[in-house]
């Protein structure tokens, strides 16, 4: 089995002078696992816009990005657009949002990589958020692919991800892998919650449906390597590199941050926190130091030239404020240090400060507690980090509370080494357990187990055509259902009357003695009489429970009148109006031996939690009667068994024997019933994505249009 690990860049960039160099972040320390562990092939953008041999003898292949498209896709909308927004930064966000185009050209040239470079049995996995579009679009030209989804950020909550005008067509390409990750479990419900509120798609617990697939989705913290025993820790100058920063360091404690200078990181709130504790504590002035790191990035990004001015100003503010001719408050070095530079720093510090303002993860904690072979020191930690579910033995803080920061930062100086300890040996256990390749081993073994086998087949896609192509006898039968088949599907049930084009077409085809027209619905008589009765053809009301023959106006009904007592629905009306009070939007259907409860235009969330509990009280009240609830399309009914749209198709295929073609139509599922009960040579046609026992599915009520366009035509 081969990997492909598919990401914006590659974690190797060439420098100017030609050479290739490891380029920082999160990512790229946590992937290079995988890359090392799997038979793999790395595809990303190498920072230029040229190939480069020395990648592709590595294992990697690049994607070439013009200036344009890296300004565009990359900076606007990548950097520009999502990024803060899934931080929850807004305030960052431009006034004017560009580079939509352009994210789907460039997803769609990661596509073409990708594959140009599949072999049949590949996995195929895909991160974070600058490719979102990419699953989807594997997915349509190799339709059996594995394909796994990772984001590296957090996922907002839904109110703000919906504020994206591209929202729906982004969660969607999501939806083509097989298995979505992030790093926290409040992660992946905020996702599912987006599903449901913007694209309509339900979550059950893990996993959900999608065009008939099943999509799995889940928490997969990453985490780091045990640095303390890497090539990095047995460096001759590390233990030197060690006792140099303590020496210099000398009666002082140490409070290292080390964060790539994003404005999502919180640097100006901890350090502004830190000026705070220098002036509550002036005992503690010339006893602590604060090292902070930080790496340029995203540097021709406007948001991001601006905050690193304002972090300038701040540094230069605290020690010009409480500096001296011997001691500097602030060390503020801003480059990227190597490996064996961070990790004596990260053992020479007495506390660590990662205080993001949200952070999807943030590895630098999980860095610091894999250094600590010593079992001490202090991490200070943002609740708003990913982190923070898991290392909930640090000191945790709101990075937004200054008081409460500099409080911690001085609770944090002053910890006893007992504390210091039994906290950072917990810490370790857990840090250590959890490490990447756990977290690379998880994801892919979910990745790679043997898909769920089904009892049910998948659907045949077919066109109006292909259909027309099995009709074999002279004479046929239609049955077909009316909502979201015959016309789509509207908000409320009274607005999806025919429209001049649907009752053309039956019209003219029911003028054709080779076709008999059934039209079947959940709808009352009175509705179909209204809308349909003009026409010479049968109708099926409430399931079938009530019949008109074309020829013949009355409607008769498939049951003994004993059967249908409506007695019931004194009980049921005045609990469905409580309901329909307490869930704006919803409403109730009166048939005359049901009542529906629709829900369509309620806020999904909350139908849900309605219908649970409605369904739950109609169970106690209803429990000694010879009732049957059945969901519909965003529709609870309650109606008196034994009629349903599969009897009244039994009933229609013992008229016609063999003798001629039969075919139905129904997209919901009440038609589910009337394909559990078709023969083999009869044609049943299921409209829309879905899983289904339906033998055949069209992509929607257009394509049935087309059908009887058609038919019409070669009856003629
Ligand atoms: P990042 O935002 O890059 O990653 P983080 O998880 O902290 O954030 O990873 C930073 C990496 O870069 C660490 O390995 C760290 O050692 C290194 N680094 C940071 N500053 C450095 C410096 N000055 N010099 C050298 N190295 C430095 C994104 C998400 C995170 C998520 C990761 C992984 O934003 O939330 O944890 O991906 O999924």
């Amino acid at each position: 089995m081969r990997v492909m690990i598919v990401s914006n860049r590659l974690p190797l960039e060439v420098n100017a002078q030609g050479e290739l160099v490891r380029t920082t972040g999160g990512l790229a320390s946590g992937l290079a696992s995988v890359h090392e562990r799997y038979e793999s092939l790395w595809i990303g953008w190498s920072g230029g816009n040229e190939p480069s041999p020395e990648l592709e003898k590595q294992g990697y292949v690049s994607v070439l990005l013009s200036p344009e498209e890296v300004k565009e896709f990359y900076e606007s909308f990548s950097n520009g657009i999502l990024w803060p927004l899934f931080h929850y930064l807004m305030d960052q966000m431009p006034l004017e949002m560009k580079g939509w185009e352009t994210y789907q050209a460039v997803n769609a040239k990661y596509t073409d990589a990708i594959v140009a470079q599949y072999r049949e049995g590949d996995v195929i996995w895909v991160h974070d958020y600058q490719l979102c579009l990419v699953p989807q679009m594997v997915r349509e030209r190799i339709p059996n692919a594995r394909i796994g989804f990772f984001l590296h950020i957090p996922f907002p909550s839904s109110e703000v991800f919906r504020i994206l005008p591209w929202r729906e067509q982004l969660l969607k390409g999501i939806c083509g892998a097989d298995l979505i990750g992030f790093h926290t479990f409040s992660y992946a419900r905020h996702f599912a919650s987006s599903l449901l509120r913007l694209i309509g798609v339900e979550c059950h617990v893990d996993r959900f449906t999608q065009n008939g697939r099943e999509v799995r989705l889940g928490a997969f913290p990453l985490g780091v390597e045990d640095i303390s025993q890497g090539a990095a820790a047995s460096d001759p100058d590390l233990e030197n590199e060690i006792a140099n920063l303590k020496s210099k360091n000398e009666g002082k404690k140490i409070l290292l941050a080390v964060d790539r200078l994003d404005y999502t990181k919180g640097v100006p709130r901890r350090l502004v926190a830190f000026e705070r504790m220098l002036v509550n504590e002036p005992g503690l002035r010339d006893k602590v130091v604060l090292i902070q790191i930080a790496v340029p990035s995203r540097t021709s990004v406007p948001a991001y030239q601006k905050f690193r001015s304002q972090v300038d100003e701040i540094v230069g503010r605290v020690n010009g404020r409480f500096g001296s001719a011997t001691h500097q408050p602030i060390h503020y070095i801003a480059r990227g240090f190597n490996q064996v530079e961070l990790l004596a720093l990260y053992r020479a510090a007495d506390v660590m400060l990662v205080t993001p303002l949200r952070d999807g993860m943030n590895l630098v904690a999980k860095e610091f507690v894999a250094s600590r072979i010593d079992g001490d020191g202090v991490l200070l930690l943002s609740e708003f980090a990913g982190a923070a579910s898991e290392l909930g033995e640090s000191l945790m803080v709101n990075p937004y509370d200054l008081p409460a920061m500099a409080a911690a930062y001085r609770t944090a100086v002053e910890m006893p080494e007992e504390e210091r300890r039994v906290r950072m040996a917990a810490l370790r256990e857990r840090v250590l357990k959890f490490n990447n390749r756990r977290w690379s081993e998880t994801f892919m073994g979910l990745l790679t187990r043997p898909r769920p086998v089904t009892k049910r087949r998948m659907p045949i896609p077919v066109t109006a055509h292909d259909l027309l192509e099995r009709l074999k006898k002279p004479t046929l039968k239609l049955l077909l259902d009316y909502d979201g088949t015959l016309v789509p599907l509207k908000k409320m049930p009274v607005l999806a009357a025919p429209d001049p084009e649907i009752l053309e077409l039956l019209s003219q085809l029911v003028q054709r003695p080779q076709v008999e027209v059934h039209v079947i619905s959940g709808r009352s008589q009175d509705e179909l009489q209204k809308w349909l009765g003009h026409l010479p053809l049968s109708l099926h009301a409430e399931h079938g429970l009530w019949t008109r023959a074309p020829s013949n106006p009355e409607w008769v009904c498939a049951l003994p009148d004993s059967l249908v007592s409506g007695e019931w629905k004194e009980k049921v009306r005045p609990l469905l109006r409580q309901f329909t009070n307490e869930t704006p939007g919803s409403l109730i259907e009166e048939k005359s031996r049901s009542l529906a409860w629709h829900y369509r235009m309620s806020e999904p969330e909350l139908a849900q939690r309605s219908l649970k509990e409605l369904r739950f009280q109609l169970m106690e009240a209803l429990a000694n009667q010879p009732l049957e609830m059945m969901m519909g399309n965003r529709v609870l009914e309650i109606r008196t068994p034994g009629a349903n749209k599969g009897a009244a198709t039994q009933l229609l295929l013992k008229e016609t024997g063999r003798k001629e073609d039969f075919v139905a139509f129904g997209d919901d599922t009440t038609d589910e019933d009337i394909f559990k009960v078709l023969p083999s040579w009869a044609l049943g046609v299921r409209v829309g994505p879905s899983v289904t026992r339906a033998r055949y599915t069209v992509k929607d009520y257009q394509e049935v249009r087309s059908f009887l366009r058609q038919l019409t035509a070669s009856s003629a």
